[in-house]
Order: structure tokens, then C-alpha cells, then sequence
């Protein structure tokens, strides 16, 4: 398989966090292959620095000579430089091999730790001469432009301010700032691009976020996308990466290059399982026989999905059509609400559980549901309060009952509500077996 190349020109984070170690995961995870020209070793974990020991400039350029040697590689990303020398160093070797540069201008740790000599800030604005791409946080960018950032205004300020030290593009990013999003201010061919995300509410600092972001917009870029392109989709993956941190160490949480890639192939997982187990249902005739009036859906939560445009639903239903179970639907995300936050709640009491359907409700079938040993549980409508969404409290009712999660929840209606017995499970694939298993015992 031909991947492109790119290079990391940073330091190493014993913690496994930042540094080279989130650069290579960031650029494994966008189909890149990352070559690392190591500067300076920590010795470190998410509750901080504890040491740092800086390479030799030479060896420094030794690692980078050995790299071009070989490997085709047009993008580097440069990360911790920690001192003037190794600036210079490589400087020097960029311009040598003529590559084009992303710098995430290192100079503090989330843990608060310096990771750039004082008296090497200046070395550092030489530095951005000859790169196309800088990416300073706030406190960065007011060190490299000497301006307070305290709005929007004196974000752009400083944008500019900073381009003028030879950079192509700066992009500040507002993680910092005490705003409701997160923005980022590109300042790119004289003009200025705001990039909002909504901001993401987590406890504590996140680690390597500046890392994996410059790595990321680096592997759009040796991928071949142009630097807007590049940029908004870093963005996204970054945001992912954050808001599916790595829930390690006692400290500081690192980010979690893998996030994207998790979910796309979650996705595509799910999509077909929902697909699988429909096809399996609406195959057998017995599966007739448990449809509801309204129809069944059948639905798989991602990992980690916390709304229900992170489950996989059926977009329409299976519904009864001349005495047969048909299809009326396709597998897609935010394709089932009910059902959907059946299996979202389930999975906030056991991860394990992320899949629900529905089927219709007999005493029968609970009678049936009980001969084939599955754990029940009821709620009753009238004791639901107002301004709870249904599915939520019901499911939550019945697991407290049950002091966790059923393998069946039931419901014996109220006016204008049918009556529902919904199954929950592992997989969509487990949750149509057992209503297949409930179909034979009729
Ligand atoms: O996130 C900045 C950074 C870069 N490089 C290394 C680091 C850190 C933060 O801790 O340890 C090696």
C-alpha cells in the first residue's frame, strides 16, 4: 500500500499523550506515514514534566539527513524545539530539503511545564520565516507578537502581527478563550476565516490537543488537500479527538487521535448489523406475529454516543403489509427516536447493552419472555411526571426496579399509547435473535 509521508520534528512524551507519540498516532489514523526527527526526550506523565533532555543539535539533523535519504516526504510538522540551538539546527535542514512546515510553536505544557527555553522565543520567530503554516495558542500567539489577546479584535491583531515574522498562513487557535465556542482565527492570504465549533465541556485539561491538531493539519496537507481544507478538517478531527479523550492516568486526560477513525468504522459497523438484523426479522414469518401496531425499529448505539444522532435506526419501520413483515426503511444514524433512547439509556447504566427494538405487548409474550429466562422489568405510564421524554424515564424505571439493565422492558399502554415490550441486547444482531427465540415460544 503507498502512503505519503510526513515528518514530525518534536519532542517525545514518556506519557504517551503529546508530543511524537500524538503526531504519529494523528498521522497512522489519516492514512500517513509519519517519520520522526526526535528532539528532546521528557520525562513525563499527565501530572507533569519531570525531566527534559534536549538532543544535540547535530543528531538532531542526523535523524532528519537519514529521513530524506530515503522517504519522500514534502510536509514536516515541528512541535517542542526547546532551545535556540536545535531551532537553528533545523532551520537549516528545512531549508536544505526545501520542506514545506507546519509549526506548532511549543512553549508550555498543559501541566504547565516550560518545553522552550526562555531566551529561545526569539529564536523561534526567526524559526517561522520559512514555514507556510503557524499554529500558536493564545498564550503562544501573545508571546510571538507581543500583543495582549483579550477579544476577537486582538485576535486579529496578533494574527497579523505574527504574519509579518514570515509565516504564509497563522491560525490561532481560541481554545483559551473564555467564549461559548471554540474559535480558531485563520489569517491566510491577507484575509481572515473564523472556524467555530462548539466548545466541548470536559473536566480538567485535555493533553497533546495542540500536538494532534498541527499533526492532523499536516496529513491533509501531505495528503493533498489545500490549507483551508486541510484546516477545517483537522478541526474536525481534533474536536473528536477531544471529546473521546483517553480516560488514563491521574492527571491531565490526552486526546485520542484514534476517535475518528473509531467511529467511522463503528458507523459502518452499525449500519450493517441494523441492516443484517432487519433482513433477519422481516425473512422469518414467525417475527410476524410480535409486530406492533405502529411497526418495530431496531437500534445499535455507537460506542460512546450520547444523542440520538449517534444510534443507527431503521429510517422507516418494519410494518405488516397484507399479513407479511416488510422493510419500509434503510439503516441510518438518527434513524429510530424511541428505540434509539431505550438503547442510549441502557448504555449509560451498562455499556455493554447498546441495542433495542420494539415489538408489540401480550401477556403472552411476556409469558414467553419468562419461559425463555430473560430478565423483565415494567414501568406504568401513569406514574410518568411531565416533561420526561418516555423512552428515557420508562427505561430508567425499570432498570432501577431491576438494579440493572433488563433484558426486556414493558409498558401496558395508556390512552392513545399501545401497549410495547422492547427487547434490549448487546447487538442488533443479539436483540433480533432473541425476539426470533420469543416468536417460536408463541
Ligand atoms: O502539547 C505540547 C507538547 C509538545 N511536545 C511534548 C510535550 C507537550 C506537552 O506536554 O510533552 C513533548
Amino acid at each position: 500500500m503507498r502512503l505519503p509521508c510526513a515528518i514530525t520534528i518534536a519532542g517525545s512524551d514518556s506519557g504517551g499523550g503529546a508530543g511524537i507519540e500524538a503526531d504519529l498516532k494523528t498521522f497512522a489514523a489519516l492514512n500517513v506515514h509519519g517519520l520522526c526527527v526526535l528532539t528532546a526526550v521528557t520525562a513525563q506523565n499527565t501530572l507533569g514534566v519531570e525531566d527534559v533532555f534536549e538532543l544535540p543539535s547535530d543528531f538532531v539533523l542526523k535523524q532528519l539527513n537519514a529521513v530524506m535519504k530515503d522517504f519522500d516526504a514534502k510536509w514536516a510538522k515541528t512541535g517542542m524545539l526547546s532551545n535556540g540551538e536545535i531551532i537553528k539546527a533545523v532551520k537549516s535542514g528545512i531549508k536544505k530539503y526545501e520542506l514545506k512546515v507546519v509549526a506548532d510553536p511549543v512553549m508550555i505544557a498543559a501541566t504547565g511545564a516550560p518545553l522552550l527555553k526562555r531566551d529561545a522565543v526569539e529564536a523561534m520567530k526567526d524559526f517561522l520565516s520559512c514555514v507556510e503554516l503557524v499554529t500558536p495558542n493564545l498564550p503562544e500567539a501573545e508571546m510571538l507578537s507581543g500583543l495582549k489577546i483579550k477579544s476577537m479584535h486582538d485576535m486579529r491583531k496578533a494574527a497579523k502581527e505574527i504574519s509579518k515574522l514570515g509565516a504564509y498562513g497563522v491560525i490561532i487557535k481560541g481554545g483559551h478563550m473564555p467564549t461559548s465556542e471554540a474559535v480558531d482565527l485563520i489569517y491566510f492570504d491577507g484575509k481572515f476565516i473564523e472556524l467555530k465549533s462548539p466548545r466541548i465541556r470536559v473536566k480538567g485539561a485535555t493533553h497533546g490537543t495542540g500536538c494532534s491538531f498541527s499533526a492532523a493539519i499536516t496529513a491533509e496537507l501531505a495528503n493533498g488537500k489545500g490549507i483551508i481544507e486541510a484546516v477545517k478538517s483537522a478541526k474536525e478531527f481534533i474536536t473528536h479527538a477531544i471529546a473521546k479523550r483517553l480516560e488514563v492516568g491521574k492527571g491531565v486526560k490526552p486526546v485520542n487521535p484514534m476517535a475518528s477513525l473509531i467511529i467511522d468504522a463503528e458507523k459502518g459497523r452499525c449500519l450493517e448489523e441494523v441492516w443484517k438484523a432487519a433482513q433477519m426479522l422481516v425473512s422469518d414469518q414467525k417475527f410476524t406475529e410480535l409486530l406492533p401496531e405502529v411497526g418495530s425499529n431496531i437500534a445499535v448505539a455507537l460506542y460512546g454516543a450520547e444523542k440520538v444522532s449517534g444510534v443507527v435506526g431503521l429510517s422507516g419501520r418494519i410494518v405488516k403489509v397484507s399479513g407479511k413483515a416488510q422493510l419500509t426503511g434503510f439503516p441510518t444514524l438518527g434513524g429510530s427516536e424511541h428505540v434509539a433512547n431505550v438503547a442510549l439509556t441502557a448504555m449509560r447504566y451498562d455499556p455493554k447493552i447498546r441495542a433495542a427494538m420494539n415489538i408489540r405487548f401480550s401477556d403472552k409474550i411476556i409469558r414467553a419472555c419468562r419461559r425463555l429466562n430473560l430478565k423483565i422489568a415494567e414501568f406504568r405510564r401513569e406514574e410518568e411526571p411531565k416533561g420526561v421524554k418516555t423512552m428515557v424515564w420508562g427505561t430508567e424505571q425499570a432498570i432501577r426496579k431491576m438494579g440493572g439493565v433488563p433484558d426486556i422492558i414493558f409498558d401496558r399502554g395508556a390512552p392513545g399509547k399501545e401497549a410495547m415490550v422492547r427487547i434490549l441486547g448487546r447487538s442488533a444482531l443479539d436483540v433480533a435473535e432473541t425476539a426470533l427465540k420469543i416468536s417460536k415460544m408463541l
